[in-house]
């Protein structure tokens, strides 16, 4: 009798668990944000390039680098954690001149998934 009572539940769980799926999947380290902004021509240099992303990082793990319009890196040192936000990423930099640059983004969050992306910024003359 319990069996028989079992039995309309198990699909049901079957369905419930395969929805629980994607929402696991999707909990990836995008880039929410990023100071300079994505894209933004900036009137004076950054000495540090700042990244958000929407989970929270392995710091350690993560990659950033940051190129000139020639192709040389202009971060310095290694990626660091903030230890207050553990979904941010500080860059140190170089001094930046005027000009276009490019970084190139590696990011593992706490879940071990890797994701990855590329901006421009601008250091306006
Ligand atoms: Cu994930």
């Amino acid at each position: 009798m319990q069996n028989q009572m079992l039995r309309p539940i198990l699909p049901m769980l079957a369905v419930a668990l395969s929805l629980t799926i994607p929402s696991v999947a999707f909990a990836h380290a995008f880039l929410r944000s990023a100071e300079p902004a994505v894209g933004a021509t900036v009137k004076t240099a950054p000495q540090n390039l700042t990244l958000n992303f929407t989970e929270r990082l392995e710091a350690e793990f993560c990659r950033v680098e940051v190129t000139d319009a020639q192709g040389a890196r202009v971060d310095q040192g290694r990626v660091q954690g903030d230890p207050s936000d553990g979904k941010r990423l500080i860059v140190p930099l170089k001094p930046l001149k005027p000009g276009v640059y490019t970084v190139i983004w590696h990011a593992v969050s706490v879940d071990t998934h890797k994701t990855e992306g590329r901006f421009r910024f601008t250091v306006a003359q």
